[in-house]
Order: structure tokens, then sequence, then C-alpha cells
């Protein structure tokens, strides 16, 4: 009955057949959004660097499509998927726009759990206006929760947050009928409790949602506490993040054995294979590599996991 997340060769792509939410590509050189008859598709403005892949979300039963304005939606029994582009200027306003826009429409078709966020923001270590855009986004999202009601400490889905190459803002998303349960990691500041120096308005974002057996966990990097570590040091960077993740998996009852599916951004295309070469190494899961500037410019990657861990009742 759950959401299948799965990376299929983008030649594969042609034969998916039935009982699709969603098909994420990348590598596109504008940003491409529908709702298909049969799924929602977003191709994304940023370079893959490994085997040439697309995000396919699989779920059990009929799916149906429907635009809602801006927003691509997909639904079935459980689960809804949906894609929105803002080509506002201002990150603010794109951010406000796009998770007003998602909210509303996950409350009234009645998904209204988020379970993960996908944002990617034009040229996101960009300062304009004397913020960088990245924070400007972040004042956007938060601005467009609060007016929701949303509870920093329960209501977060997680996320990543990471550059593209055009437009301005693109969202994706997946939301549940039933409730998931928000995680925090250990080693790390809440980033909605991030102090004031990061920007005007904290992250809105969980470490990690666990849904039945899925967990979710959001794009991580080489931060401890809420300092960014390891400066110009990629190996240690992808260390200190690989902490990070096999924390947060603990915590939300899995392990890194249990990661079924990785994400990771590359600031440097030239450090992908050194990354690649190491983490496989530490956790063997298929991956997508893409090259993307991270949130914080001195952060060289993140990346982010989904895993599938025994049910129990204890989260
Ligand atoms: C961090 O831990 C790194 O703003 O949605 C990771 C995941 C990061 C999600 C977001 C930002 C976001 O703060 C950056």
């Amino acid at each position: 009955m759950e959401l299948r997340p799965d990376i299929v060769p983008v030649s594969a792509l042609a034969a998916l057949g039935d009982g699709v939410l969603g098909v994420v590509r990348f590598g596109s050189r504008g940003i491409a959004q529908s709702e298909l008859t049969h799924h929602v598709t977003l191709s994304l403005p940023l370079p893959i660097l490994g085997d040439d892949v697309a995000e396919v979300w699989r779920c059990d039963g009929a799916v149906r499509v429907q635009q809602d304005g801006a927003l691509s939606l997909a639904i079935s029994d459980e689960y809804l998927f949906g894609a929105i582009v803002a080509n506002d200027d201002d990150p603010a306003a794109a951010g406000q726009r796009v998770y007003d826009a998602i909210v509303t429409a996950a409350r009234r078709e009645g998904f209204p759990n988020l379970l993960r966020v996908w944002n990617h923001v034009r040229d996101i270590n960009a300062i304009e206006g004397e913020l960088e855009r990245y924070r400007s986004f972040c004042r956007g999202r938060h601005d467009a929760f609060a007016s929701h009601g949303y509870g920093l400490r329960a209501d977060l889905p997680a996320a990543s947050a990471v550059g593209m190459n055009a437009g301005s803002l693109a969202t994706y998303f997946v939301a549940s009928r039933i409730a998931a349960e928000q995680v925090e990691n250990p080693r790390q500041v809440s980033a909605y409790d991030y102090p004031r120096e990061y920007g005007p308005r904290s992250p809105s974002f969980s470490r990690a949602t666990v849904s039945g057996s899925l967990v979710f966990i959001s794009g991580t990097a080489s931060i401890v506490g809420h300092e960014s570590r390891h400066h110009g040091d990629v190996d240690a960077q992808l260390d200190e993040t690989i902490e990070n993740l096999d924390k947060v998996a603990t915590v939300s009852g899995a392990t890194l054995a249990d990661v079924i599916a990785l994400k990771v951004y590359v600031r440097d295309r030239s450090d992908c294979e050194r990354i690649a070469a190491r983490l496989a190494k530490r956790i063997a899961a298929p991956a997508i590599y893409l090259e993307a500037d991270i949130c914080r410019a001195e952060l060289l990657l993140e990346i982010e996991a989904i895993a599938r861990r025994e049910r129990t009742a204890d989260l």
C-alpha cells in the first residue's frame, strides 16, 4: 500500500505503465512541468553528473491528475504528489506563493501531512537587496507556514533547498492522508531554531519524517550544532555528513543499511568522483548525483536519503 520511490534509467521511462504519481528528471535547459494524463512530470535545470536517471514515485491503486493554477497534482488513495513553479524575481514572494498553494491544496484534497518537499532556487547564494536569495526564500516559506498555523516542532516536512540554473523557484512534494512523525538530529540545532545570524526567518524543515516504514531524511550537510564544519575539505565534509545521516537514521528507527535511495548535491563537479567513491564504501544504495549550489556558500555537498525500516510502534 505504500509509496515506492525509485531511481530508473531515463531510457526506461517510456515503459513506466500505471501506478505512477510523479517523475522528476534533471539536466533540462529550462523548467518543464506538466500533468500528463497519468502522472505529474517535472524537469529541472541542473546537471546530472552520474548515470542519466530519473526519480519515479510509484503507488498502489488508481492515480488521477489535476491542475490547480500553477500546481500540478497527482492523487492516489493515500498519497498526493505535486509540482509547482514560481517565476517571481523575489524568492520571498515565490516561497510564500508556492507554500501557500501547496498547504491549501494538500488540505483541500485531504492530504494535510507534508512528508517531503524539494526546493530549487536559482542563484541560491546570490545576494539581492542585501539578503541572500536562500534566506529570502526562507522568509517566504516561513511566513506561509505561519499563516497556515503550522507548528515548528510537529508539522514540518523533511526538505532540501539547493540551486538550479534557470527560472526562480521550483518545488515538488509528497503528502499523505495519515500523519507522519517529525524527527530532529541530536547532533544539530533544529533548523527552525537556527540563530538569527543565518537569516531573518529560520529554515522551515524537519531533519526527517517517518511515515509507515518510509523514512525521508532531509538534505544533510557538514553542520554540527548550527555551524558549518570543515571549510574547504570535501572528504571531511562528507564524513561529517555521513555521521549526521547515520544519527538521523538511528533516531528514525532505521540504519544506513536501510537506505534505499540517495541524492547527492555536489557544488563543484570536479569533486563528484571522489565523493561517490568514498560514499559508496559507507552506504550501498542507488544514488542520483547532481551539480548544485548548496544553501551555505561554504558547504561543498549535501546528501538526502530515503530509508525503509521495520514498522514498529514506538514512532
Ligand atoms: C542545513 O542543514 C543545510 O532550507 O529546506 C538542508 C535541508 C538545508 C533543507 C531547507 C536546507 C534545507 O541547514 C541546508
